[in-house]
């Protein structure tokens, strides 16, 4: 389907107004499966980003790599070759995009491990609010184990991120503010939940939902004892992203390969590491 026809000017509008929109039937089965291939090769051959987040009493474990494009062809093959670049330019309203990471979360039949309510750009090595994530589910997944989303959140102030690494117990994800820092604490949502307005979608292999970097979001996970869950995850940057090293720690921390790349904080992004993969066709004169 054309990009146009999909990400329709009235979706445009309401991932400016709530900061996500699902996409139904974004990608057609073709995708789905060489991104399965790729999942399976990734655990087959993990990177050294990799982590379990999570595992439980009962051997159930929740995967996680990220940036494994550079290794696993298929990951690859959908950052350049797919409409994602495409939809996150349109979605955005930006002029061009480049290509950040792909992560992937992988959760075992039953596991019932959540992801804490968090914003993701505040962990990022990049700063700017023209950033999106495309969460894509490889396998049908009920709306109670899918992703969580507060309506309208990418347009509240940044807070204090909960520590990954003492979430996960790994220190590479450890993010620790000074005691002089002025954001506030990151706000209770899941303790008032009926405070918030929640967005979630049952979805199908094919369905994306497409969110804002500063949006609060977390969940997935509460699964049924016999579904698994396969996610493939791409963030996307647009025109006001500038590269940042943040002092309290960043979760994935991009910041020695980026200086490895000659970039640094101030940057505007780009290099072979984070390609631009998408241009707005100039409107005819
Ligand atoms: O799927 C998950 O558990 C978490 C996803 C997430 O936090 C993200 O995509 O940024």
């Amino acid at each position: 389907m054309d990009v146009a026809e999909l990400v329709t000017n009235e979706l445009v509008a309401a991932y400016s107004r709530d900061g996500a929109v699902c996409l139904r039937g974004a990608f057609g089965p073709e995708w789905i499966a060489t991104l399965t291939t790729g999942i399976e090769r990734n655990i087959a051959e993990p990177s050294d980003r990799s982590r379990f987040w999570d595992r439980d009493a009962d051997g159930r474990t929740t995967f996680y790599d990220s940036q494994s494009w550079l290794h696993i062809p298929e990951y690859r093959d959908f950052a350049f070759r797919s409409d994602m670049a495409g939809i996150a330019g349109r979605l955005m309203e930006v002029e061009a995009v480049n290509f950040f990471f792909d992560a992937v979360f992988v959760r075992s039949a039953g596991t019932r491990f959540r992801t804490p309510f968090h914003q993701d750009e505040p962990y990022w090595s990049v700063e700017g609010f023209e950033t999106c994530s495309a969460w894509m589910p490889l396998v049908p997944v009920a709306k109670v184990s899918a992703l969580e989303l507060v309506r309208g959140s990418h347009r509240w102030p940044a807070f204090r991120q909960i520590d990954w690494g003492s979430v996960n117990g790994d220190t590479r994800d450890q993010v620790v503010y000074d005691d002089g820092d002025d954001r506030s604490p990151f706000p209770d949502i899941e303790g008032d939940r009926d405070s918030y307005e929640i967005l979630s979608w049952d979805m199908e292999p094919g369905d994306v939902v497409v969110f804002n970097g500063r949006m609060v979001h977390g969940g997935s996970g509460n699964l049924a004892p016999d579904r698994d869950l396969k996610v493939f995850n791409t963030q996307w940057l647009g025109d006001d992203v500038r590269v940042l090293f943040r002092p309290e720690g960043m979760s994935p921390d991009h910041s020695a390969a980026m200086t490895a790349a000659g970039l640094s904080s101030g940057d505007r992004i780009g290099t072979d590491l984070y390609p631009q993969l998408w241009r707005r066709e100039p409107t005819p004169v």
